[in-house]
């Protein structure tokens, strides 16, 4: 197997370029939320992506062009780099029928059909079996190659993963399966849900590949996706990208647990340490995804210029997004709603 760092390698400079846009959008996007959810046009809970942009925007750079995604909850970050429309995106949290979704699926059921995003959805690890579905639709139909479904560590210990792999395996379906795991749930902790020993063990146990790749750079990610995008076509078996990240907000909201002002009611404090939350602050992804870009050549002023400028287009987007006409009940009715 390729060491990671081989593959990074032969990235082009478009590549590096796309990688680094893609973080910087859902970056200003996320801030834009944290800046004004609090004026409550957005009503929408909203379940925040800050700590995933690299691990997302690396997976969907290497498969945007074969592959069916579908995500879970967690969705700003897939919506983003998938259909890379800022302007849909608030239009969606701020319940308008210009959102991506005409304005009724919210934060947590955002979707781009045309994009190839097909579903994401609340309930915990509900998409992971629609993949499978994908997968044996592509292989009779011939529409995509892959089928990549995202999920959290928390939905390893749902049944309908191990379901969804087990058949996966058997049938040796093109699926790669993405863990973003943050290590919690909510606010428990691996060790305090998981009664198995590891989750390489656990996958391993099935016919499938597995690749793990802990807190990467967006460069890393693609790089980890490039070697799992490698397996499933040499070994004709799903594949487990397992990515370790850091949740940088509390499980819901646009709080963090440290700071006063920002403590929900909803969650326990003092379930994760000031220090380690104090080590992430220092290395924020696109800070990263910048960095990156000065090693490989390019000029600091030249990246954060389109930084700045994909600033300037996300803050019009939602400017645009405020003033349009909210969605009504009709327009859940026959896609929320049935007799
Ligand atoms: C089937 C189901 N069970 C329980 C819940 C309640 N719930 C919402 S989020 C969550 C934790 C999931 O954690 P994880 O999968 O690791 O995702 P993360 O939030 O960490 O990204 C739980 C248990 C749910 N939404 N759906
Ligand atoms: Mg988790």
């Amino acid at each position: 197997m390729k060491n990671i760092e081989e593959v990074i390698g032969k990235h082009s400079d478009s590549v590096r370029g796309r990688l680094v846009e893609s973080v910087a959008m859902i970056t200003k996007c996320e801030d834009l939320i944290v800046q004004h959810y609090n004026e409550n046009q957005m009503k929408t809970p909203m379940h925040m992506s800050v700590g995933d942009e690299s691990c997302v925007a690396g997976v969907v750079e290497c498969f945007r062009e074969d592959s069916y995604f579908f995500g879970y909850y967690r969705t700003h970050s897939l919506y983003l780099a998938v259909a890379r429309d800022p302007y849909k995106f608030f239009a969606e949290l701020l319940g308008k029928k210009t959102g991506s979704n005409g304005g009724i699926a919210g934060s947590m059921h955002m979707s781009s059909v045309a994009d190839g995003l097909l579903n994401t959805s609340a309930l915990v690890a509900s998409t992971i079996p629609l993949s499978l579905g994908a997968a044996l639709s592509n292989r009779l139909l011939k529409e995509k190659s892959y089928s990549v479904v995202f999920f959290g560590d928390g939905a390893i210990e749902e049944g309908v993963f191990h379901e969804t792999l087990n058949m996966a395996a058997f049938f040796k379906l093109p699926i790669l399966f993405v863990c973003l795991d943050n290590g919690l749930a909510v606010d428990l902790k691996g060790e305090a849900r998981q009664g198995f020993k590891s989750i390489k063990n656990l996958v391993e146990g099935y016919k499938c590949e597995y690749v793990f790749s802990d807190n990467p750079t967006v460069n890393e990610a693609y790089g980890a996706a490039v070697q799992a995008k490698r397996l499933l076509s040499e070994c004709g078996t799903p594949v487990f990208l397992h990515m370790g990240y850091y949740r940088y907000l509390q499980h819901i909201g646009i709080g963090d647990d440290f700071s006063e002002t920002n403590a929900s009611t909803f969650e326990k404090r003092n379930y994760r340490s000031l220090e380690l939350h104090k080590k992430y602050l220092k290395k924020h992804p696109l800070e990263v995804a910048v960095s990156e870009m000065v090693a490989a050549g390019w000029e600091k002023s030249d990246v954060e210029k389109s930084i700045d400028r994909i600033a300037d287009i996300t803050l019009k987007a939602y400017s645009k997004a405020l003033g349009d006409q909210f969605s009504s009940y009709g327009e859940a009715e026959g896609k929320v709603y049935f007799d």
